[in-house]
């Protein structure tokens, strides 16, 4: 069982985030980050190392496209995307697949192949069957279908697998796209696989005839696991509508990946940007995404295309109109995009886990089966989020006369809620149920205790049930000194000596459970060897959130008493004893 001491000790933890690679900040999110990777780079020493480092998704950029990897007829070439694929193992990294069937990259010997639509049908399904099975387990999702919609009107994409002349399912719409994901769950039974495209990453015409296309697949069942959201973007890029169109998607079941993130700054011809506030502004645009993201437990991967300014499709593509789009620069340095990828992980709120294993509720000071009403107590499992703030979980506490009360959160951690049983709880079985991403529920049984002070447990550790404070009349208060001290070996916890020579009288400040909320301090007794004590204070202490704090004065009259029993008394029921030291 965890002592107070421990749990006040976790009460103050604070987790610093600086200096952790964007990996680790999508670790406590559960989430992937990724980038699109060419692995003739490994070789450069700072660009394997900033992939390492930076992710924990490896995607690569062209290796496993047609073209590449089934670059003849009958003949497969898997070498470059299996070096991915080993680079992804040896750095705890997931493998994302891209692409089976796209409209570019298709190489010439089906293009110019002069092929009949049941020879392009059987290529294709060789194609992806081939491929999947190579790297069944080893790339836990695919790019099953990418771009098969055209820009505007959206509408299917005229290519070689659609209609030109297509594999023998040109009608009606999307049955072509549906054959190629069943052709996928027939080569593997377990990887995700998506629907990939551009342009579609906000509400608009485009992701309109997406989700239509989704949602009737969701319909029928056809294997579609998640919709990718390229995210090519430009500075002007309005993300308005990103999370409702995010918020849509994972609706229907799906999982949404941000996969080819880049954002284009238009450069001069020294490489400069135009706009010198670009680099900002760019910034901005990968948090609003990133946070966008974040937002949804649906949206589950965040991947850029590429990871250093070095090497990036954007400067070739755009003649060398634009640039930068990546968030590390040409030396592997952190841009300010980096930082607002890293801004929009630090202000998320985490999502809460449900808890796994056990719903164990135990008393956080009584000792295990005891709870009592207005004590602190925790419960224990696997999943919370790695965060001290308690907002989303919730725990109530439904009493043996079927009242529920919402009980007070002190502490929500990955493993660990501690809370306050609330004060009116009646004596009796308790369910306690805790909501938060889902419900769990766990019972305990309370009873009225009667005050518990802190002392050392049966083993000789625990928190010391008081401290002494000398008050030297009129005025001076001497600084609060422990009356015991325990040491690490059982049954090492020792009085220490309360000296009571000076003429000023020693107060004494208890601690423990059992008092708060459930008395007044006329209710409240104390002794010490025997004899009744003054009480100055009893209630709830002031810094601690579920402890109790008794304050006692040791009259003059027990100077050189000795080894004595302290305990209080509640409404007849009676504490505890701990002895104190009395000189
Ligand atoms: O970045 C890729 C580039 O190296 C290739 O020449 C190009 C054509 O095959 O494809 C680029 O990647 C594209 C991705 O596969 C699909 N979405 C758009 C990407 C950028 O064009």
């Amino acid at each position: 069982m965890r002592t107070l001491e421990s749990n006040a000790l976790l009460l103050i933890i604070g987790v610093s985030l600086q200096g952790q690679a964007l990996r680790q900040q999508a670790d406590r999110f559960g989430i992937l980050v990724g980038g699109a990777v060419n692995p003739d780079k490994f070789s450069e020493a700072p660009y394997a190392a900033a992939f390492a480092r930076e992710l924990n998704m490896l995607e690569p950029e062209n290796v496993m496209k047609f073209g590449l990897i089934h670059p003849a007829a009958g003949r497969y070439d898997f070498t470059a995307g299996d070096r991915i694929v080993d680079f992804a193992q040896k750095n705890g990294m997931k493998v994302r697949g891209h692409t089976l069937v796209w409209h570019s990259q298709v190489p010439s010997w089906v293009t110019n192949g002069n092929l009949s639509s049941d020879q392009l049908s059987a290529i294709l399904h060789d194609h992806i069957s081939t491929v999947v099975k190579h790297y069944a387990g080893q790339v836990f999702a695919w790019d099953v279908v990418n771009e098969a919609f055209s820009d505007s009107p959206p509408a299917l994409r005229s290519t070689i697998w659609f209609d030109t002349p297509g594999i023998g399912l040109k009608g009606p719409g999307t049955q072509y796209i549906e054959q190629a994901f069943r052709w996928a769950r027939e080569a593997d039974s377990s990887a995700l696989f998506f629907y990939n495209d551009y342009g579609a990453e906000v509400v608009n015409a485009k992701s309109n005839a997406i989700y239509a296309m989704a949602k009737d697949f969701k319909a029928r069942a056809v294997p579609l696991d998640g919709i990718g959201l390229q995210m090519h973007l430009s500075l002007n890029a309005n993300l308005a509508r990103l999370g409702e169109n995010i918020q849509r998607f994972t609706a229907l079941g799906l999982q949404v990946h941000i996969t080819e993130m880049d954002v284009a700054v238009p450069v001069n011809p020294d490489g400069t940007p135009v706009d010198p506030a670009a680099l900002q502004k760019q910034a901005q645009i990968y948090h609003d995404v990133a946070a966008a993201c974040l937002q949804y437990k649906g949206c589950s991967a965040i991947q850029t295309w590429g990871l250093t300014d070095k090497y990036s499709w954007i400067p070739g593509f755009s003649q060398g109109k634009n640039g930068l789009a990546l968030p590390l620069d040409e030396n592997y340095q952190p841009k300010p995009a980096y930082d607002g990828l890293v801004r929009a992980f630090e202000s998320a709120p985490l999502p809460i886990q449900p808890l796994t294993g056990s719903f164990e509720v135990v008393s956080a000071t009584l000792g295990t089966t005891l709870l009592a009403p207005d004590s602190l107590a925790s419960v224990f499992g696997e999943g919370l989020a790695d965060s001290t703030e308690t907002g989303g979980v919730s725990l109530q506490v439904t009493d043996s006369s079927g009242v529920a009360r919402v009980a007070s959160l002190l502490y929500v951690s990955p493993r660990q809620i501690n809370f306050l049983i609330p004060a009116d709880t009646q004596p009796g079985l308790a369910t306690f149920t805790l909501s938060g991403a889902s419900a769990l529920s766990g019972t305990g049984s309370i009873q009225t205790v009667a005050p518990s002070l802190f002392a050392a447990n049966a083993n000789g550790l625990g928190v010391a049930a008081g401290t002494a404070v000398r008050v030297a009349l009129p005025t001076m208060i001497q600084s609060p000194v422990a009356v015991f001290q325990c040491g690490s070996a059982p049954g090492s916890c020792a009085a220490v000596p309360i000296d009571l020579g000076l003429d000023a009288p020693v107060y004494l400040t208890l601690f423990g459970t059992g008092i708060r909320g459930r008395s007044t301090l006329d209710a409240v007794h104390a002794s010490i060897g025997g004899k009744p004590v003054p009480v100055l204070f009893a209630g709830a202490q002031p810094q601690f959130a579920g402890l109790d704090q008794v304050n006692v004065v040791i009259p003059l009259e027990l100077r050189g008493s000795g080894n004595v029993d302290i305990q209080l008394e509640l409404d007849g029921r009676v504490s505890n004893t701990v002895q104190i030291a009395v000189q």
